[in-house]
């Protein structure tokens, strides 16, 4: 059935009504509505519009390895190449991979993830079929306190590959979040391995929502995707390339001082609540200040009501504007 709705759907000018298909075929309307779930899944793009049917997006991509290797035109980073449909953390198999000896630069990259993973074991949704899960196992020669700028550079490298692909504006929600319009799209977690202060590996795992349409009910409020945001669904191949294009010119601009010594300017024009309201959510308690941009070791300058100014680390806090999640 799956075979003879698909074909259906290609062949149709326009929408192909759900009650259409269900009489040619024979079935009723949850056995289909349950077959294009099927396609979307395995990567179709099927608008679903009440009152019209089905349509089969043009752009329907197909996002496997052969696809992606096609994809990626950059120097070093993805060229060693790992496609999984499943795994459970992208971040884990990078490790597991640099652990037995991948080269520097191996990309990991995953349909969809069972425990994908957040800061301090919080989880990451990575439904099948629409996003961009993905980990990249480096060895750079830096001292393990430096490894922690990775995760903004990486986060300037997603902002960056997401308005080559989609011209949409994405900014940057210090220390690892890419948001659209106050909506988190991206979360970036970054890994390490070390041994006598020397790193044995890094791996930074990049989540991007690329084509959902719709966020389970506990993050529905705070997550968006680049579809929701731009209404055209992204090529995710053509995505993976475009920010792994990106990477390679920030990441080689931050080794060679190993700090974000030039990269500030850049990155804090990205960024969300720049010379605006945040709080700090610290252990010991939050307060209030003014965002003033990332310092040359990444760490988020913020100015408190008695005109002192405070360097944030990543991993201690966490800022918030004063209006909801950004
Ligand atoms: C992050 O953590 O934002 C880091 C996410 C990293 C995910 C990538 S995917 C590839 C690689 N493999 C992995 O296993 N991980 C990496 P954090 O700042 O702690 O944010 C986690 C919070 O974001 C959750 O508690 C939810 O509130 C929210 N969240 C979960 N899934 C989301 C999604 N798909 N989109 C937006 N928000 C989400």
């Amino acid at each position: 059935m799956k075979t003879e709705i698909l074909k259906s759907l290609k062949q149709a000018d326009g929408y192909l009504s759900g009650q259409d298909l269900c009489e040619q075929l024979g079935v009723s309307r949850t056995a289909v509505w349950k077959v294009i779930r099927q396609l979307q899944e395995e990567g179709y793009i099927i608008e679903a519009v009440r009152n019209r049917g089905y349509r089969l997006s043009d752009s329907t991509e197909v996002y496997n390895e052969a696809e992606l290797k096609g994809a990626i035109h950059t120097k070093k980073a993805g060229k060693s190449l790992f496609f999984f449909d499943e795994v459970d953390s992208t971040n884990n198999k990078a490790r597991q991979l640099a652990e037995a000896g991948a080269p520097d630069g191996t990309l990991v990259v995953a349909e969809t993830q069972r425990a994908g993973k957040g800061r301090r074991g919080r989880q990451w949704v990575s439904p099948k079929g629409s996003g961009i899960w993905m980990s990249l196992a480096l060895r750079p020669d830096i001292m393990p306190d430096r490894a922690s700028m990775l995760t903004l550079v990486a986060a300037l490298s997603v902002a960056m590959g997401i308005k080559t692909v989609t011209g949409l504006n994405a900014e940057i929600k210090w220390p690892n979040d890419i948001v659209i319009n106050g909506k988190k799209v991206c979360g970036i977690l970054t890994e390490m391995s070390t041994e006598m202060n020397e790193i044995n590996h890094v791996v930074v795992g990049i989540g991007i929502n690329a084509n959902m349409q719709e966020f389970p009910e506990d993050i529905r409020m705070v997550a968006t995707s680049l579809v929701i945001e731009g209404g055209q669904p992204v090529n995710r191949s053509e995505l993976v390339n475009a920010v792994l294009m990106a990477w390679e010119q920030y990441y080689e601009i931050y080794l060679q001082t190993a700090d974000m010594t030039n990269l500030i300017q850049t990155y804090n024009e990205r960024l969300v609540n720049r010379n605006g309201q945040v709080v700090v959510l610290a252990p010991e308690g939050s307060w209030p200040g003014i965002s003033l941009g990332i310092d040359t070791i990444g760490q988020l300058q913020v100015e408190k009501e008695d005109r002192t100014v405070v360097a944030v680390m990543s991993g201690e806090v966490s800022v918030r504007g004063i209006y909801g999640y950004v």
